[in-house]
């Protein structure tokens, strides 16, 4: 049977038990309404406990990376219950009043922060009970940003809770749900208008705005927690202990004049950038040697790949050839524009895809790119579900994403703003660190080709790290 048809059989099955009523109901706050819902009946009829878990599992959960799930309390925590046996992923509950003995904690179960959390809901109106929970959630520095319902009844709930970073999936909305009532006789076509009528004029105020704190005022050390992706965990320990968060793209031809150079500067950079199809006498010994100097400077490598072919090209062009990227790189870049293949193909490697980082391609420094907002929008909730696979994003602005565990890296930078005669634009470390968000920044010919890229990048390091303390001071935004 296909999931339509399933979804009608649920449909039918909770207007038979009288989950869903037709009428004049009074609401908790006194307003009349024509359509009532009560879930909770659910727990007297196991067959309908079973179909709406599976079509839950099945239709919203199966394909996405979550460590934990929360059902919003009271009535979606039996169904919570079946979907954690079922997908074998560990339960969370939250209290509705916190304990007033003992841990005063709102959180029951084990758990970790930075792992991802989803949350299970049986109704939502306005989506305010979705929010308190995730609010909880996030206190506890866990990460949450899909919510699965099953029924939206489409009265401003989705719209409050998306501008809050929760995207819902719902089994039914109103609509569908009165069109497979009418369909099958349940209720008059009168009804039905009745009902999308009351719907339409009776919209959920907006949600007070409590996102979570903003990723721009975060000192790294905060975001290494709140990330779930171990390489990113690594790159914001590494700028918070080194105190430098200058990542140095050694654009150069010649390998031993790499290796010179990150002999030179290795202890002011967290992370090396590299374009390994540019060297001209690349050799393994070359990868043996750039491996043992990020290992005694503690910087990490970043292959600028750019991948942006099928998932099995991509992860071939990233385990063989001559390069072997794989094998030394800690991460690598790549464009979305494949769509999840190309994460998929990145993630094929044998050690598995927590040991490898990719930074997704949202924007672009390059004058006239052909990069469109939807484009970028895309990417960002593409990378959100591959949050142990991607660290960040290459972007320009801090508007781009707003999960503080996910690291903004910004090329295009020197001490003054400039461009090159190729559609490079260079902005100054103030623009994009203190305005415009970067975490990391790249820097390339600034440092490379100058007199003495030893003292370039001591200047370049002390600048940029200067503009990140302000930021997070917060004082000059
Ligand atoms: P530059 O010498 O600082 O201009 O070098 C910038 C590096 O960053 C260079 O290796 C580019 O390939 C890379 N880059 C970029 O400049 N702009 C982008 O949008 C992206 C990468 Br994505």
């Amino acid at each position: 049977m296909d999931i339509d048809t399933k979804l009608e059989e649920l449909a039918l099955k909770l207007f038979q038990i009288d989950a869903i009523k037709f009428g004049e109901f009074l609401t908790k706050s006194g307003i009349k309404t024509p359509v009532y819902f009560d879930l909770r009946v659910i727990v007297s009829y196991p067959d309908v406990m079973e179909l709406t878990s599976s079509l839950l599992f099945n239709f919203a959960m199966k394909d996405r990376d979550y460590n934990l799930i929360c059902g919003v309390p009271y009535t979606a925590l039996p169904i919570a219950t079946l979907l954690s046996v079922q997908a074998k992923k560990p339960m969370l509950m939250r209290r509705k009043e916190a304990k007033s003995y003992g841990t005063k904690k709102m959180i029951e179960g084990h758990y970790k922060a930075g792992q991802i959390c989803i949350i299970i809901e049986d109704v939502v109106t306005s989506g305010s009970s979705v929010l308190e929970t995730t609010n909880d959630l996030r206190k506890e520095g866990l990460k949450v940003n899909d919510a699965i319902i099953i029924l939206d009844r489409e009265q401003g709930g989705k719209k409050n809770l998306s501008e809050n970073d929760i995207q819902i999936k719902s089994l039914f909305t109103m609509s569908t749900l009165l069109e497979i009532l009418s369909r099958n006789g349940k209720i008059s076509k009168d009804v039905a208008i009745n009902v999308k009528q009351y719907i339409r004029d009776n919209k959920a105020p907006p949600t007070e705005n409590k996102k979570f704190e903003h990723r721009m005022f975060l000192p790294f050390e905060k975001r290494a927690e709140l990330s779930s992706n171990m390489l990113a965990k690594r790159l914001f320990n590494i700028m918070a202990t080194k105190k430098t968060n200058l990542c140095v793209s050694v654009d150069i031809t010649s390998s031993t004049s790499i290796l010179n150079l990150l002999e030179k500067i290795g202890a002011h950079i967290c992370m090396v950038k590299t374009h390994v199809d540019i060297i001209e006498d690349f050799t393994w010994d070359f990868v043996m040697r750039l491996k043992e100097l990020a290992e005694r400077y503690n910087f990490m490598i970043l292959e600028d790949r750019k991948f942006a072919d099928i998932g099995n090209t991509v992860s071939l062009q990233h385990q063989k050839g001559l390069f072997r990227i794989a094998e030394w790189a800690d991460c690598v870049t790549s464009h979305s524009l494949p769509g999840e293949g190309v994460l998929k193909g990145l993630a094929a490697v044998p050690a598995g895809p927590t040991s490898r980082g990719v930074f997704l391609l949202a924007e672009m420094s390059s004058e006239g790119n052909l990069i469109t907002q939807e484009y970028k929008d895309v990417t960002v909730s593409m990378a959100a579900r591959y949050p142990h696979l991607v660290m960040g994003f290459v972007c320009q602005n801090k508007d781009t994403f707003k999960d503080p565990g996910f690291i903004q890296l910004t090329p295009g930078v020197r001490l003054e703003s400039s461009r090159d005669d190729m559609g490079q634009v260079y902005n100054t470390p103030e623009k994009v660190i203190v305005e415009n968000g970067a975490d990391v920044i790249v820097v390339g010919r600034g440092i490379v080709t100058s007199k003495s890229p030893e003292t370039e990048a001591l200047i370049y390091k002390d600048a940029l790290w200067r503009c990140y303390e302000k930021r997070v001071s917060g004082k000059l935004l």
